[in-house]
C-alpha cells in the first residue's frame, strides 16, 4: 500500500512525559529518569508507540528545564546519562520510540556560551546572542520606568517587544552596557541563528543525540528562531504579545530549517514535530508541506485560543463546542493533502482537557474524558497523550498564588495586575482555570498519601481526587478511561482507516453534535467509519445525514453500552461518543 505514504510517526500514538511530575524513584519529591524506567511496563501495557520526554538536560530550572545550560548532560536531580541510556533501551526493547525536546530558540543564562557572551563586547561568543545598544526614550513611545536599568541609565531597549512571560523582552546588562533579547524569561536569552558557528554547534548537538539512538525531536517554539532585520517594533495592537507579528515565522526560518533538515535529519527515519503558535495553514505548509522544510508535523494552537479574548492567555471568554469543531476541522481540511496534524487537547503548558473541554462538575467526568479521547484518536493526525490524561486527571483546586510554581503564571499575573488588566477578584479564578501548573501536579498512580508518586514531599501538591482517580484503580476497572484509551490505541493498530482515512465533516451547522466520517479506498473497496460525538450534558437527537440513514453498521467503540445494526435516528446520552463501522 505505497499509495498511503506510510510513516511510523503517522501510525504512532505518542505519550508525553513531564519527568518532574511522573515518578520519583529516590524520595526527593521530584520525578526522575529511573522513576520513568520503573513505569516503562505501564506505558507498554497502555500500548503507546513513542514517548516524548520533556527536557531532562542540565538546567538551573527557572522554567523547569526549558532553560538549558548544557545540551549534552542530564540534570543531576533527574539522574545520569547512564540512567537515560537505560530508559532508551527499556523503551526500545518494548518497541517504543523516544523523542527528545529540542530547545534551540534560547538557552539558560548559565550556559557557557552566554556566560562568555555577556563578558565583553568582543567576547568569542558575543554573536551567539542578540546584543543591542539602547535608545533614548524620546519618540519611542516607551517609558524608561517600565525597564529595570541602573539609575544613571536613561534608556529604553531597541524595540517594544514583550516577553511571553510578561514584561519586556529585553534586559539591560551592566557588564557591557547593552541589552539582550529574551522572548521568555530574562534568564533564558535568545540565541542568534544568524551566526553560522552557532547553527553548526546546534546541528552537531542534534547529531550527537541521534547517534545516541533517539528517534526524533519535538522542537520548542521553533518558528521564533529567525528575527527580522533591524528588529523593528511590533505594530499589531491585537498581538497576543507585543512583537509577535515581527518575530514569528521570521524571514530566514525556512532557510535555517531546510539547512537543519539537510544537514542533520536527511536519511534518518526520525520524526520532528514543531511547536508553532501563530500559524496559518499556508504557513504550516511551508514547514510540513510537499515543498516545505521536511518537518513531520506541527503543533498548532488555534484551538487553545478559543477561550481567550484578544487580550491573550490571561483573559477568559466562553467558547462553544461548535467553535472547537470548526477550528479543528479547519486544520483537518487544511492539511488534508499535504502535511500532517498533531492531535492534542492538553500538554504541560495547558490545563487538563477534561476540566477545560469536558465536564467535571455534573458527574460526567468519565464520559466526557472518553469522548475527548475519541476525538483525538479518530481525527486524522498523530494523537498525543499527556501523562495522566489516560486517567481523566483534572485541574487542581488552587487556593492562592502561593501554591503556584510556574514562572509563566507568576510573571504574567504580576504584569497583568500592574497594568490593571486583572483585578484581585478575577485573578484566582483565572489562575485556577488557566495555569500551566494544572498539568504539573504529580501523576496519580494509586490512592496512597502522595499518590504513589514519591515517598518524600512532592514538589507540587497531589490532587486530592487521587483517591478516586488513579492508575491502579483504573487498570482494575474494565470500564475506566484508561481501558478506553487502550481500546482506541488498539483500533489504530488494527485499522488503516483510523490513521489514513479522509476526514469529512457532516452536519456542520449542529451546535452540539460533532459528526464526521473517515474514509479510505482500499483494494477491497471503501472502508468507512462514522464518528458521532455529543458535546454536552444534555441528551441530543441525532438525525443522521440522509445518505447514511439505514446503512448497515456496528459500533466499533463507544463510551456507553450500545447495540445497533444500522445508522438510524437516535437519542444520544450526555457526552455520548460512538464510532460506527459502516461495513
Ligand atoms: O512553550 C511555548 C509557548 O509559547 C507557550 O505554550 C507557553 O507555555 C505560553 O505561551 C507561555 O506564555 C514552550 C514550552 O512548551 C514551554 O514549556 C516553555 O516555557 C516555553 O516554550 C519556553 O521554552
Amino acid at each position: 500500500m505505497t499509495a498511503l505514504d506510510r510513516a511510523w510517526w503517522k501510525e504512532a500514538v505518542v505519550y508525553q512525559i513531564y519527568p518532574r511530575s511522573f515518578n520519583d524513584s529516590d524520595g526527593d519529591g521530584l520525578g526522575d529518569i529511573p522513576g520513568i524506567v520503573e513505569k516503562v511496563d505501564y506505558l507498554d501495557s497502555l500500548g503507546v508507540d513513542c514517548v516524548w520526554l520533556n527536557p531532562v538536560y542540565e538546567s538551573p530550572g527557572v522554567d523547569n528545564g526549558y532553560d538549558i545550560s548544557d545540551y549534552r548532560a542530564i540534570m543531576d536531580e533527574f539522574g545520569t546519562m547512564a540512567d537515560w541510556k537505560e530508559l532508551r533501551d527499556a523503551l526500545h526493547e518494548r518497541g517504543i520510540r523516544l523523542i527528545m525536546d529540542l530547545v534551540v530558540n534560547h538557552t539558560s543564562d548559565e550556559h557557557a556560551w552566554f556566560v562568555n557572551s555577556r563578558s565583553s563586547k568582543d567576547a568569542e561568543y558575543r554573536e551567539y546572542y542578540w546584543w543591542r545598544e539602547g535608545r533614548t526614550p524620546e519618540g519611542t513611545g516607551l517609558d524608561p520606568d517600565d525597564y529595570d536599568t541602573p539609575a544613571d541609565v536613561d534608556e529604553v531597549p531597541p524595540n517594544n517587544w514583550d516577553s511571553f512571560f510578561g514584561g519586556p523582552a529585553w534586559t539591560y546588562d551592566d557588564q557591557t552596557g547593552e541589552w539582550y533579547l529574551h522572548l521568555f524569561d530574562e534568564r533564558m536569552p535568545d540565541v542568534n541563528w544568524e551566526t553560522a558557528d552557532l547553527r553548526e554547534e546546534l546541528f552537531e548537538m542534534m547529531e550527537w543525540w541521534l547517534d545516541n539512538g533517539i528517534d526524533g525531536f519535538r522542537m520548542d517554539v521553533i518558528n521564533l528562531i529567525s528575527k527580522p532585520d533591524g528588529l523593528p517594533d511590533g505594530e499589531d495592537p491585537t498581538a497576543i504579545v507585543k512583537g509577535v507579528d515581527k518575530f514569528t515565522n521570521g524571514p530566514r526560518v525556512h532557510d535555517y530549517l531546510s539547512e537543519l533538515h539537510d544537514r542533520v535529519l536527511e536519511g534518518t527515519d526520525s520524526m520532528t514535530v514543531g511547536e508553532m503558535a501563530e500559524l496559518s495553514i499556508e504557513e504550516a505548509k511551508r514547514y510540513v508541506g510537499e515543498d516545505g522544510d521536511g518537518m513531520s508535523m506541527v503543533f498548532t494552537f488555534d484551538h487553545m485560543r478559543l477561550d481567550m479574548t484578544d487580550a491573550g492567555r490571561w483573559s477568559y471568554r466562553e467558547s462553544s463546542p461548535r467553535e472547537l469543531k470548526e477550528t479543528m476541522t479547519h486544520w483537518q481540511d487544511g492539511l488534508a493533502d499535504e502535511g500532517w496534524n498533531s492531535l492534542f487537547l492538553n500538554n504541560h503548558d495547558e490545563p487538563r482537557q477534561v476540566s477545560r473541554f469536558g465536564d467535571v462538575g455534573e458527574g460526567y467526568r468519565r464520559e466526557s474524558a472518553k469522548l475527548l479521547a475519541t476525538v483525538l484518536h479518530t481525527l486524522r493526525g498523530t494523537p498525543y497523550i499527556y501523562q495522566g490524561e489516560e486517567l481523566g486527571m483534572t485541574n487542581y483546586p488552587f487556593d492562592s498564588l502561593d501554591e503556584i510554581r510556574d514562572v509563566d503564571t507568576i510573571k504574567n499575573v504580576r504584569a497583568a495586575q500592574k497594568s490593571g488588566q486583572l483585578d484581585e477578584d478575577d485573578v484566582m479564578d483565572l489562575v485556577r482555570y488557566r495555569t500551566r501548573d494544572n498539568a504539573r501536579t504529580p501523576m496519580q498512580w494509586d490512592d496512597s498519601e502522595h499518590a504513589g508518586f514519591t515517598d518524600g514531599t512532592p514538589w507540587m501538591p497531589v490532587n486530592p481526587n487521587k483517591d478516586t482517580i488513579n492508575a491502579e484503580d483504573a487498570r482494575n476497572d474494565p470500564d475506566s478511561v484508561w481501558h478506553y484509551y487502550r481500546d482506541l490505541i488498539d483500533l489504530r493498530t488494527e485499522r488503516d482507516v483510523v490513521v489514513y482515512g479522509e476526514y469529512d465533516l457532516r452536519l456542520p451547522e449542529h451546535e452540539s453534535l460533532w459528526v464526521y466520517t473517515r474514509t479510505l479506498e482500499t483494494d477491497d473497496g471503501e472502508d468507512t467509519l462514522l464518528v458521532v460525538l455529543n458535546f454536552g450534558n444534555d441528551e441530543t437527537e441525532f438525525e443522521p445525514p440522509a445518505d447514511l440513514v439505514g446503512e448497515s453498521a456496528e459500533i466499533l467503540i463507544s463510551n456507553y453500552d450500545t447495540d445497533v445494526n444500522a445508522v438510524e435516528q437516535t437519542t444520544l446520552r450526555p457526552w455520548e461518543a460512538r464510532v460506527y463501522d459502516l461495513a
